[in-house]
């Protein structure tokens, strides 16, 4: 998928209560991406922040619907999951996204989607907002998750 034609979002989240999922594979694509979060969070002005780590991407979803069941205003949720030789990809992609986009629309809170699904490394890296990335989807999961949450508010 490309990533031309991504909205520049300026978002204000004073206030809101965010708590940031993160799966642990693929290290340095992932502290990329924590990092982008991190740095967009507070660019938006939030100064509530829980980060909770799970150990891969088909974990994502139950620390998500846990989060958005006790009290979080949005969620982000960062994993990366990067294709091998076996089916397995397809099975921790399919269940992660599914898993994700249930517990937005079962419980109304936000989920911002920073899962990262890449043939390669090489295109991880590109995505992980680190000096030399093109784009940086940790810090777009953040204000996608936010504006959403602003968004709803005017329905
Ligand atoms: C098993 C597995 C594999 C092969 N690859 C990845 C990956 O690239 N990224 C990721 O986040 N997780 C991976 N996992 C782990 C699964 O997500 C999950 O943690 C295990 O199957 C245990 O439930």
């Amino acid at each position: 998928m490309s990533g031309a034609g991504a909205p520049k979002i300026q978002v204000d989240g004073t206030g809101l209560r965010v708590t940031v999922v993160a799966a642990s594979w693929h290290t340095t694509v992932m502290d990329g991406l924590l990092a982008g979060t991190r740095r967009a969070l507070v660019e938006a002005g939030v100064r509530s922040v829980t980060e909770v780590r799970v150990p891969g991407s088909f974990e994502l979803p139950v620390a998500a619907a846990r989060a958005a069941e006790t009290g979080a205003d949005a969620v982000v949720a960062l994993g990366v999951v990067i294709r091998g030789g076996t089916p397995h990809f397809d099975y921790v992609c399919s269940a992660a996204t599914h898993g994700l986009t249930d517990v937005s629309t079962r419980t109304g809170v936000p989920v911002g989607f920073g899962l990262l699904t890449c043939d390669t490394e090489e295109q991880a890296l590109e995505r992980a907002g680190l000096p030399g990335s093109g784009e940086d989807k940790g810090a777009e999961a953040a204000e996608a998750a936010i504006a959403t949450v602003l968004a709803l508010r005017a329905l």
